[in-house]
Formats: C-alpha cells, structure tokens, sequence
C-alpha cells in the first residue's frame, strides 16, 4: 500500500462526485405590491404552485407582509418556466403583480 500512487483514487472519486450531483435549484419568490387584489395572488399560487388553498393564503400573507416571499424551489428550466407564467398571467389580468428567481 505505502509508496504507491493514490493519483487515480483521487481521479475516481472526485468524477464519481460530479457525475451524481444533483443540479442547483431555484427559488422561486412572490414580490409585494399595493394594488394585485389578494385573492386573485391566492388563486395564482393554487394555479402555478399547486398549494392548497391553505397554504397558498399563508404564502400570499407572507408575502403582503413581508415584502416576497418563497412559493417553491425547481431546477433552473422549471423556475424559469414557472416565472415566465406568472408574471404573463398577472400581466394578462391586469396586475402588477412580480415574480422572480434566485439560485438556492
Ligand atoms: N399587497 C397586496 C394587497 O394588499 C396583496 C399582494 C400579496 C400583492 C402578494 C402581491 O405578491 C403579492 N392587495
């Protein structure tokens, strides 16, 4: 065992450790604003997010108060696509309403 070369041991474990990795995910963020009703916030985090209806108004609360608030973490083409529905449905209905992702 001494005296040999452990090179390739190294080689091994670190290729093994990036090949099962798993890819970053994203949180996906509601931000607040004065004037999207909060009804229809509730019924956009039920659509998009799949929450209950329990969950969705302790998010949309979460957010009125605090500002933003977490509605899911996904891999970056999943957030992306959640963000992009969002803010077209918002948008859509006439709401400001924003959403945004950021890397966990
Ligand atoms: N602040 C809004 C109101 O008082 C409600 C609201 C909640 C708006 C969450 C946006 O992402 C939002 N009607």
């Amino acid at each position: 065992m001494s005296g040999q070369d452990t090179s390739n041991d190294t080689d091994t474990i670190s290729r093994s450790d990036s090949k099962t990795r798993e890819p970053p995910l994203y949180k996906v963020i509601l931000l607040n604003d004065d004037f999207t009703p909060m009804d229809f916030v509730v019924e956009l985090i039920m659509k998009h997010f799949r929450k209950s209806l329990q969950e969705a108004t302790r998010i949309m609360l979460n957010v009125h108060y605090q500002g933003q608030g977490l509605c899911g973490l996904y891999p970056r083409d999943i957030a992306e696509t959640k963000v992009f529905e969002v803010n077209s449905h918002a948008r859509q209905s006439g709401h400001p309403l924003k959403c945004l992702m950021e890397q966990n």
